[in-house]
């Protein structure tokens, strides 16, 4: 018979010490699904990871905080505006054309991308037609809105920026318990399961908060494109990420490359490192540990963690097969570089979710107590 955690945790006299800051909004965001090549599939982003995340750091004896409410300020320096507003209404803009009622389209989803492919050097126009407004801000089809979804969106912002504040006030470490994820979304654009970039807002936040230079360490399956994007021009955020090789077919197949460096101000200040698929502990933390010794060399005031858990073994959106214990030895090493805001990004295993995130958060405070 298993023993429940928490009895396991209080007989050993040990609990979890890293703040988890949580937003009760970020269950209402419920994608019923992501169209991939052209079929609407289940989807594997769901409202039961926030909760199978916090059942396990509660049972761990982590203390759970709420998030506060943060006003626009670093949001909008991070992202453009006009995104955050079609985020913010397009919901009530396609239910109030009577897509969901008269169509049946219970979600937003684009069928129009205005690419070039499609403009050829004509202006960017904002039509009317809610439904060819879908596809102005968006570049896939799996990132589908519904009528909970922004308060979500911005509830896991107000995790990411409570966190932020915590370790900005002296926490060594704290975790948001963010959901939708992030780390896909760029400065103008959402796809990848993911609409604001959680820990890019975090890492601006802690920029404005006095640290000179914050790394952002992306450890989630996928290369976290938007969070590239938004730091690539600057050398005060830096971006590493250990993620799937986007060259041998995995999600975000146009970015993730060993030789995307930065640009300009920010060149050198990017470092990816693609992994073939079915890499293991030993590759990943390799892997790691080449990005820690390059963080290592900037000494950052304060660390990001992209914490995506599907790097893991058995997880159904990722071939990486890294265990517990290299999670463990993950939250280890990047714990020990600086004081660090841990952002939940992917991971998509419900069985498996919450003693990851448990397993990570606990060898980080291992590691700075
Ligand atoms: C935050 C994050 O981890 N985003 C990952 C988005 C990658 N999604 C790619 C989905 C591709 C289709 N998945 C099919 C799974 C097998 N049915
Ligand atoms: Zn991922």
């Amino acid at each position: 018979m298993v023993t429940p955690p928490q009895i396991r945790g209080e007989a050993a006299g040990v609990s979890m010490p890293v703040p988890v800051v949580w937003s009760a909004d970020c269950l209402r965001h419920e994608p019923a699904g992501e169209v991939w090549l052209g079929v609407r599939e289940p989807g594997t982003e769901l409202p039961d990871r926030a909760l199978a995340l916090r059942a396990a750091l509660e049972a761990a004896g982590a203390p759970v905080l709420d998030a506060r409410k943060h006003d626009d300020a670093i949001l909008c320096a991070v992202h453009d505006p006009r995104l955050v507003d079609h985020l913010a209404g397009i919901w009530a803009d396609w239910d109030q054309a009577g897509l969901p009622a008269d169509y049946g389209r219970d979600r937003v989803v684009p069928y129009l991308f205005p690419t070039e492919a499609l403009l050829a050097g004509l202006p960017l126009r904002v039509p009317p037609a809610a439904h060819a407004r879908a596809g102005l801000f968006c570049y896939d089809t799996m990132t589908l809105v519904g009528p909970g979804s922004w308060a979500a969106i911005r509830g896991a912002v107000d995790a990411a920026l409570t966190a932020a504040g915590l370790v900005s006030s002296g926490a060594r470490l704290a975790y948001a318990l963010c959901r939708p994820p992030g780390h896909h979304a760029t400065r103008g654009g959402y796809g990848g399961s993911c609409y604001l970039n959680n820990a890019a807002v975090a890492a601006a936040a802690l920029r404005a908060a006095g640290a000179a230079q914050v790394a952002v360490l992306d450890i989630d399956a996928h290369h976290g494109n938007g969070t590239q994007m938004i730091f690539y021009d600057r050398p005060d955020v830096w971006y590493g990420s250990v993620h799937v090789d986007p060259g041998a077919g995995w999600f975000p197949h146009y970015a993730g490359f060993a030789d995307e460096r930065g640009r300009g101000a920010g060149q050198g200040y990017n470092w990816n490192l693609p992994l073939p698929p079915e890499t293991g502990d030993d590759g990943w933390l390799a892997a790691l540990d080449v990005l820690c010794v390059e963080a290592r060399e900037l000494r950052p005031d304060a660390v990001v963690v992209s914490l995506g858990l599907d790097a893991a073994a058995g997880d159904p959106e990722s071939p990486l097969q890294v265990t517990e214990a290299g999670y463990r030895e993950a939250g280890r090493r990047i714990a020990a570089l600086a004081p660090a805001v841990f952002v939940q990004e992917g991971g998509y295993d419900l069985a498996t979710l919450g003693p990851l995130a448990v397993a990570t958060l606990e060898g980080a405070a291992e590691a700075a107590p």
